[in-house]
């Protein structure tokens, strides 16, 4: 992508609403736009960073055997009605109502449409267990949106849905996506810690929330320090052993850590003392096994092996892409600007011309960035007739993993320099050379 023909509105300004260094980061990269409030535009730079995160989340739901669909956002009333919820979810619920006056309602989550979709079509317990899950946006209207995406009023969720005829079954299902999102947070450089939650307005009994530890986070979280350094289940993890992954749930659950609303003091300070971490936190996920609540009111039920019609147990697990992003900048920054993880960045590598109408300086750009395209790279050109400060600090700003910067000096020697945007480490080496590192 040529940055001259790109949509990429920088801001040189801190914008002054803006709290949280990620919120400022976001918008003065031109990540994102408010449209009002709580309700956000992706602009093309974020809309690329949100794609590869919900790339990532998709890749592990498949991996764990959860199957992709799309459900609506406007639902109809009368489902929630069945399931009890229309009355008691309250102001966060946006109500609408359509031309028939019909109530309608923006989803704040699917539970009930999803379990409408399995009753309607699933019969036996031979077609189970089952998990569904799509990637969609959400609307709570919420008491203090804030923080950007990081609690909007719209917001992207995705949330994944199982069916199992026991309880044990459920459990399994469970446990196939408490190993999914471990491996989902850590593939997005992430460190999240999985905390015994509360279960609010889903219900049941039996439910974890993944926490990321930022001071900037809006959850008081109390853990042992040692879920720091776990080791996250490898690509090689059979999510069909039923032991397996239970092992896995049992080791990342047998230290303590609770969220503020599930904290026990006692059992907290039984922990000794250098081990106790007390710090705050951004929720990131957060999955719920609450058994028959929606398949008994609503009649989800299938033929067991004996014959007989059992409600389905179910659970949901949600994960937020539009919260995530925000989350990934908090982890991961520095005073000039964001620092991309690889896997989610909006681009490999920048191609700064720090003399653009200089002929050597253009050739030289151009054939970079034709050899990286062509290789399958993602690169950004800054072909651009700013001034060099103004590019460097756009590109740390941004932050590309990569820079490769091309000035009239080097270029005359058949040389450019390559600069790591984490470290700051500069290296000047041949045209080839800094080709070969990227293609390589
Ligand atoms: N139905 C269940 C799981 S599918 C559910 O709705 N769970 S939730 O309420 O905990 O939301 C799931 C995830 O969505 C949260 O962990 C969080 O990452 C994200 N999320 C929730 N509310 C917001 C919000 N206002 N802004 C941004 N992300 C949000």
């Amino acid at each position: 992508m040529r940055l001259s023909r790109y949509f990429m509105p920088i801001l040189k300004e801190n914008p002054k609403e803006a709290e949280i260094v990620s919120h400022r980061l976001m918008l003065r990269a031109g990540m994102i736009r408010q449209q009002s409030q709580g309700i956000y535009s992706w602009l093309p730079l974020g809309k690329k960073v949100l794609d590869k995160v919900n790339n990532i989340i998709r890749d592990e739901q498949n991996r764990a055997g959860a199957i992709e669909l799309s459900m609506p956002t406007l639902q109809s009333a009368e489902l929630w009605q069945e399931s009890g919820r229309y009355d008691a979810y309250g102001k966060e619920m946006l109500r609408i109502k359509d031309r028939q006056d019909r109530p309608m309602l923006y989803g704040p989550t699917n539970e009930e449409m999803v379990t409408d979709i399995f009753r309607s079509s699933v019969k036996s317990y031979k077609d189970l267990p089952l998990n569904l899950y799509h990637i969609q946006l959400k609307f709570r209207d919420e008491i203090r949106p804030r923080f950007g995406t990081m609690r909007s009023r719209e917001f992207m969720m995705k949330d994944a849905y199982s069916f199992d005829l026991t309880r044990e079954g459920a459990e399994h299902s469970y446990n196939k996506m408490f190993a999914a999102y471990l491996r989902t947070f850590d593939r997005l450089g992430l460190r999240a810690i999985p905390m015994r939650a509360d279960t609010g307005p889903i219900g049941g009994n039996l439910s974890h929330e993944f926490i990321i530890l930022a001071d900037t986070g809006e959850s008081e979280v109390f853990c042992h320090k040692d879920f720091v350094g776990f080791d996250t289940p490898g690509e090689n993890t059979d999510f069909d052993s039923v032991e397996g992954l239970q092992a896995i749930f049992d080791k990342w659950t047998s230290l303590y850590a609770a969220t503020s609303e599930m904290h026990d003091e006692a059992a907290f300070n039984a922990v000794p003392e250098g081990d106790r971490l007390s710090a705050r936190g951004i929720e990131v996920g957060h999955i719920f096994y609450f058994g028959t609540k929606y398949s008994e009111p609503m009649g989800a039920k299938v033929q067991g092996p004996d014959g007989k019609e059992h409600f389905v147990h179910m659970g949901s697990y949600g994960i937020g892409p539009t919260r995530l992003v925000p989350a990934i900048i908090e982890a991961s920054h520095d005073e000039n600007g964001i620092i991309w993880p690889a896997s989610v960045a909006p681009f490999d590598v920048v191609v700064i011309n720090m003399k653009a109408g200089d002929q050597a300086c253009d050739d030289t750009c151009e054939l970079i960035y034709a050899a990286l395209s062509k290789a399958g790279k993602d690169v950004l050109y800054d072909d651009t007739d700013d001034r060099a400060g103004t590019k460097f600090a756009t590109a740390d700003l941004i932050g590309v993993p990569f820079q490769i910067i091309a000035g009239p000096r080097a270029v005359a020697n058949g040389e450019v320099e390559v600069k790591d945007r984490k470290t700051g480490a500069r290296e000047t080496m041949t045209i080839e050379a800094a080709i070969n590192r990227f293609v390589a």
